[in-house]
């Protein structure tokens, strides 16, 4: 029997994962091979789990917390996507707050499943907006030192650093980041690519066929700092069901929606880092984006659909109090929805800052 091949793309909340992944599904396909996908998150009600299943992929979900604290169910949903769609590859995206995944999910994999699965080298993807902050060693990152600690520590333990967003990111800073990565990580070779037009992907997907000494780097981790800067993030998914009086512009109602909450955040002094929304409706679905307070609400998945009603899921993870987020998207929600002369019901909403992680294996030499 040949072993499935593993490929997990790391990198922080909002750095390009969910659009990597769907890219190298596309590529994998491309060449014939049968493609499955992992999501995981902190909680239920995943706008990536949505986002890929409708664009044709099979895609399984570890909710509740993450990957490396529950690995067995980690293990079971490849297991699942095995049975049913006999993958050749398995793209797995871990929770973006998450870090020390090398020891807490590729050894455990490399070692107790070797016969089963390949594991490719471990990329992580670099978010500009944040990440030239704090490689600058800048106030005003947006973020604790903290969280900071956990930005840095999951570039650490990367075989390969992915500087995302190519296609905006001025050719000048671009070669500062290649400097900075270069004496903050010696060794680490660094890519530049673009998860949404595709630059770059040549050279990362060679890099992901390597075969060798990858997956090793285990971090020296202080899981008190770990903790305490994930639980600095206030994080939110909520499932609503909008009715309107007329078709409305899905779009247009989930770029408002986003563009309410940016304001919001900002009013609160909080930091985004990463806010997304889905609308789905009969096979329609659409996604709106922003990935740090200053940038432009984005409608990467445009839907084009006038509807009278939509199923909407916001995910939300913000340095703020859980409670005052879910107040503010209820809100801004029930607000955007008045403008449309509409009404939104909540169906669902979680609210809280993520628990201190504590993994199902660490393994801690390789
Ligand atoms: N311009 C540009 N936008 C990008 C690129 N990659 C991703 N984005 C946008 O960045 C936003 C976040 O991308 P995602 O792929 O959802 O990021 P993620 O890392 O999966 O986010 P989380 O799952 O929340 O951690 C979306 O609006 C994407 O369209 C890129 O290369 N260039
Ligand atoms: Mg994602």
């Amino acid at each position: 029997m040949s072993s499935i091949r593993f490929i997990m793309v790391g990198g922080f909340l909002g750095a390009g994962k969910t659009t990597t992944l769907g890219r190298l599904a596309r590529h994998y396909m491309s060449q014939g091979k049968n493609v499955g996908l992992v999501t995981n998150d902190q909680a239920q009600d995943l706008v990536d789990t949505h986002t890929l299943r409708n664009q044709g992929f099979s895609v399984e979900e570890v909710a509740g917390a993450c990957f490396c604290c529950k690995f067995d169910d980690l293990l079971d949903k490849m297991s699942k996507l095995e049975t049913d769609r006999q993958p050749d590859v398995i793209l797995a995206e871990p929770v973006g707050s998450c870090t020390d995944l090398v020891a807490t999910v590729i050894q455990p994999i490399k070692d107790l499943y070797k016969a089963r699965f390949s594991v490719a080298p471990y990329a992580v993807l670099f978010k500009p907006s944040h990440g030239l902050k704090i490689l600058r060693n800048e106030g005003g990152a947006g973020f604790s030192a903290k969280a900071a600690y956990i930005f840095r520590k999951q570039l650490e333990e990367a075989d390969a650093i992915l500087i995302n967003r190519i296609d905006e990111l001025p050719p000048e800073q671009a070669d500062e980041l290649v400097d900075l990565l270069g004496t903050n990580y010696p060794g680490t070779p660094v890519l530049r690519v673009s998860a949404k037009t595709g630059q770059g992907f040549d050279g990362f997907e060679q890099f992901l066929e390597q075969q060798g000494n990858f997956g090793k780097k285990i971090l020296d981790i202080d899981y008190d700092i770990y903790a305490e800067g994930e639980a600095e993030l206030g994080w939110l998914n909520s499932t609503l069901r909008l009715k309107a009086e007329r078709p409305l512009s899905l779009d247009a109602f989930l770029l408002d929606v986003i563009a309410g909450l940016q304001e919001a955040i900002q009013q609160a002094g909080a930091e985004a880092a990463h806010l997304k929304v889905i609308g789905l409706w009969e096979g329609f679905f659409g996604v709106a984006n922003l990935v740090n307070n200053l940038g432009k609400p984005e409608l990467s998945m445009p839907s084009h659909a006038t509807t009278p009603e939509a199923d909407i899921i916001v995910n939300a993870r913000v340095a703020i109090d859980p409670a005052e987020l879910s107040e503010r998207v209820s809100a801004i929600v029930s607000e955007v929805a008045r403008r449309y002369d509409a009404v939104a019901t909540s169906v669902s909403m979680q609210s809280f800052r993520p628990g201190r992680p504590t993994p199902t294996h660490r393994y801690a030499a390789k």
